[in-house]
């Protein structure tokens, strides 16, 4: 085992590369070197690093000699096209991307629930979509305990799952909106989708569509949520059905889901303290005190939130609940050096 990795950032300057730098400077991962990656429009650019100055290169192949760990968010096309040219020479790469993650050859990895699947990897790691991670979170304890039959989520996300520009627009509209500009006159150029034909204003609205629309009319946010959950979970049978919303919160996806368990003897307490116990989870429920998990309160914690767990009215093993988690945190830069944390412990880092 190597005593320190040198760790480079592809996709330093995002919503998502930025929160990388902040848990690198928090995290136990021994690190010799670390290097900052993004385009040549941000080459140059200074970054305080530990009280240091780092300058960010331009992203070429060559960038990553001497590179033990890489972590990427700078889009899917972006891993396409060079997390092989990492791995080439000898990097193992945690890619936050949805371009590898249902790849059978590359282990798709949320610590607290399937750290055993990194022994497969064959340098490349998928980091989850941030909506299934905490969903992965709240529900394996329960998977365990008393199997997963069925689940039915509905997502509240917040637009800086879609970058610093969908964060700058939703500021920008809301501000226009508050000064006078009409909801038909607000400029929209990037959500619902940047990758879609048309734009709607998010800012006091509530857009149901997360990526381009795929097969039977779900999202590809939607059929990222349904395949990832089996896939992490390792069970084909489970159902799993999505709806995907975004809304005008800067930081923090919520989401209401509903379970229906396949064991006999769960309750609302037994389920409560499964969650209670769970790595990573905590659990914010009391009605009576008006104790539950809220999108704001989450912004710059790395746990994911679990409350208003309740019985359904009509089915005996249903149950549903409200699931926080800050998006770029365990939705993404977290749970990307949370893995590069385990690969180590596990001493599967090659070098
Ligand atoms: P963002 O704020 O728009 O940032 C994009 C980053 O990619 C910037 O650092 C940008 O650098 C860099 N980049 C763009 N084109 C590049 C190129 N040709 N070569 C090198 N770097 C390039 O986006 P973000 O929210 O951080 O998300 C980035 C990606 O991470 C997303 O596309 C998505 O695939 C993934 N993501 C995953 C999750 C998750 O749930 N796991 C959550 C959010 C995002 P410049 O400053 O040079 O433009
Ligand atoms: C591209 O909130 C979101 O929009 C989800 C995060 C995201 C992803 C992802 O992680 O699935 C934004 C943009 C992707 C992607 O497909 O890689």
């Amino acid at each position: 085992m190597k005593k320190k990795y040198n760790v480079a950032v592809v996709g330093a300057t995002g919503a998502v590369g930025t929160k990388m730098i902040e848990m690198l400077e928090e995290t136990s991962l021994p690190m010799n070197q670390v290097k900052l990656l993004a385009s040549k429009r941000s080459a140059g650019k200074e970054v305080t690093f530990k009280g240091q100055t780092l300058v960010v290169e331009e992203l070429v192949p060559e960038s990553f000699t001497g590179i033990d760990i890489a972590l990427f968010s700078a889009g899917g096309n972006i891993s396409k096209q060079y997390a092989p040219e990492a791995v080439k020479r000898g990097a193992v790469v945690v890619d936050n991307t949805s371009h590898f993650r249902m790849d059978p050859e590359v282990p798709l990895v949320v610590p607290e629930v399937n750290p055993e699947a990194l022994k497969r990897h064959k340098g490349i790691i998928a980091n989850p979509n941030c909506s299934t991670i905490q969903m992965m979170v709240a529900l394996e304890p329960i998977r365990q305990a008393y199997g997963l039959d069925r689940l039915i989520v509905s997502t509240y996300q917040a637009v800086s799952g879609a970058g610093i520009n969908a964060m700058e627009e939703l500021k920008t509209q809301a501000l226009a909106y508050i000064n006078g500009t009409p909801a038909d006159k607000l400029e929209a150029n990037i959500l619902p989708s940047g990758g879609d034909k048309k734009h709607y204003p998010i800012a006091f609205n509530a857009l149901p569509q997360i990526d381009v629309f795929a097969e039977a009319d779900y999202t590809y946010e939607e059929w990222k949520m349904i395949n990832e959950t089996k896939k992490i979970m390792e069970d084909d049978s489970i159902k799993v059905v999505a709806t995907c919303v975004r809304i005008p919160v800067l930081s923090g996806h919520s989401e209401s889901i509903y379970i229906e368990v396949k064991e006999e003897g769960s309750d609302v307490s037994k389920i409560k303290d499964l969650i209670a116990k769970a790595p990573g989870a905590i659990l914010q429920d009391d009605p009576s005190q008006q104790i539950y998990p809220q999108a704001l309160a989450s912004i710059d914690r790395k746990e994911t939130f679990v409350g208003r767990i309740r019985q359904d009215i009509d089915i005996d093993k249903g149950y549903h609940m409200w699931v926080v988690s800050d998006n770029l945190l365990k939705g993404a830069a977290w749970n990307s050096v949370q893995i590069a944390e385990t690969l180590h412990e596990m001493d599967l880092v090659r070098v």
